[in-house]
């Protein structure tokens, strides 16, 4: 049996969201497949915003290189805003890959339009930027947003599930869409249960950035070092930033 190591990195320094993610990612891999599942030691509780994502990117970077000396070939960045993607490829010699990015490849596999259910409406202009930054935004139709923060899914009265579903129904019904993409990491554990109940795919990213890293793997690819992917030119890295180098 192939044996695989798949770093999964909550960016934020949540603990409860770190272990749903963990959980979706495992209910996922391969048996082969193990999954190492971390978060930052400092940082952000939770990535809200530019001024989140900027620091969220220094933790995923540190976790990357965390993550290859402990032996994981390929790694997850298991926040909506793919908070570092570009930066944590050049440090990686495996594939990378993040979860807004991840929902977004599979939504377009089996539905020619799509919706995007996330968190706080101001996430939904980042969610607009990615669209546009992949490439995907002729196959978007609508964004929606819980209007609740992201840790309101890890505060166990289930309010912020229960809205995600209500916006998902409302989703189907209002813009034609094909399938839902859910915009928060913290989400992860609710697509399978979605789409039993809606009817139409509902795409979870952590669990579809998993199969794809493990992908990858099988076909023996990962990130390019020929070009701007290349790992990061020798310089010195003074103060809190020396343990990147
Ligand atoms: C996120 C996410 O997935 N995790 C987090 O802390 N912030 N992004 C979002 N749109 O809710």
């Amino acid at each position: 049996m192939t044996q695989f190591c798949i770093q999964v990195i909550n960016p934020n320094t949540s603990p409860e969201m770190t272990h749903t993610i963990a959980s979706a990612a495992r209910s996922v891999a391969a048996p082969g497949t193990t999954i190492l599942a971390s978060c930052p030691t400092q940082g952000v509780a939770s990535i809200e915003g530019h001024f989140d994502e900027a620091i969220a990117a220094i933790g995923v970077l540190e976790q990357i290189k965390k993550g290859m000396a402990q032996g994981a070939q390929g790694h997850v960045i298991a926040c909506f805003g793919d908070p570092g993607l570009l930066a944590a490829r050049e440090l990686a010699t495996g594939p990378v890959v993040g979860i807004a990015e991840a929902a977004m490849h599979v939504a377009t596999l089996v539905a020619t339009r799509f919706s995007i259910v996330t968190t706080l409406p101001r996430t939904v202009i980042i969610a607009r930027h990615l669209l546009q930054q992949y490439g995907f935004g002729h196959h978007c139709a609508a964004l929606h947003a819980i209007d609740l923060p992201v840790l309101a899914l890890e505060d166990g009265t289930g309010l912020a599930q229960q809205k995600v579903r209500e916006r998902c129904i409302q989703a189907r019904r209002e813009d034609n869409s094909g399938a839902i993409v859910l915009g928060c990491g913290g989400m992860a554990n609710l697509a399978s249960e979605l789409t039993q109940e809606l009817g139409i795919p509902v795409i979870d990213g952590v669990t579809a950035a998993v199969k794809m890293v493990e992908s990858l793997l099988t076909l023996g690819l990962g990130t390019s070092k020929y070009g701007d992917l290349a790992y990061p030119n020798k310089k010195p890295l003074s103060g809190c930033f020396e343990i990147l180098s």
